[in-house]
């Protein structure tokens, strides 16, 4: 990897590494999946220090050009996830339409009491019980989601935390043979903070986006909340849109 860096000149050291980098890419030098030399190997090579190759490095991959991968290593991404936001698909099924081998790291699975404002939002009395679980979702090995979601229990006669490893949408809709309907999503940017920077291979701070969605079966009876977190270095959001009339 070849990168043109002159000191003279009153540009940004880590903007020149930013850009030169984008080039290379964007001519082909550097291909998807290919491996970048390391902080200290790029530190070396250019006589510059860690602080402005980190902060190269992590514009770089927020704005999706590159992906750390932990213990691994960072690599030329191989372009950000498209996910459309019109059907109310699963998980399972959006990486599968990929090519994508889909597949769960079950982190938490209990039964739980539900308390006011959980029982509201599943349209449950206060101490109904309710599954709680929280599910890392990979695709070809890569952590992609990290989901929290609240089930009515009273709907899902057998749920197991078996059935959660696979596809909660399949397990309703094949074994109980219930009806998903429509779903209610609310995306909001946010940082990656805690326990959710490690599960998703993510630094403290890097941007995320937050979902949740409330889905409910075609009765218009609420399944589920779940409450989803998106790197945002791997994923984004496309809506087409029709132009309606003019108010
Ligand atoms: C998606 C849904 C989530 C649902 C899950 C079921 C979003 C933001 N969330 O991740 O609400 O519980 O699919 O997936 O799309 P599964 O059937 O593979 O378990």
């Amino acid at each position: 990897m070849q990168l043109t860096i002159n000191k003279n000149l009153p540009i940004p050291i880590y903007y020149q590494i930013e850009e030169g980098m984008k080039e290379l890419i964007e001519q082909g030098s550097l291909k998807p999946g290919d491996l970048i030399p390391s902080e200290r190997e790029l530190c070396e090579a250019y006589g510059i220090s860690r602080m402005t190759v980190r902060q190269a490095v992590n514009n770089l991959v927020n704005d999706g050009y590159l992906v750390r991968q932990q213990g691994r290593g960072t690599f030329v991404s191989k372009g950000k996830m498209e996910q459309g936001l019109r059907g109310v698909t699963s998980f399972s099924e959006d990486m599968r339409a990929r090519g994508m081998v889909p597949s769960t790291k079950l982190l938490h699975f209990g039964l739980i009491r539900a308390k006011k404002p959980l029982a509201e939002k599943l349209g449950l009395s206060e101490e109904a019980p309710i599954y709680e679980v929280k599910r890392v979702r990979l695709a070809d090995g890569i952590p992609m989601a990290y989901e929290i979601s609240y089930l009515s229990a009273s709907l899902l006669p057998g749920f197991s935390a078996e059935a959660a490893e696979g596809s909660i949408y399949e397990y309703v809709e094949n074994i109980l043979q219930l009806k998903i309907g429509n779903a209610h999503q609310v995306l909001e940017a946010s940082l990656a903070r805690g326990s959710e920077c490690e599960i998703l291979e993510l630094e403290q701070g890097a941007p995320v986006l937050l979902i949740q969605r409330k889905t409910y079966l075609t009765d218009g009876v609420p399944l589920e909340i779940v409450k989803s977190v998106y790197p945002g270095d791997r994923y984004k959001f496309v809506i087409d849109m029709q132009r309606t009339e003019p108010r």
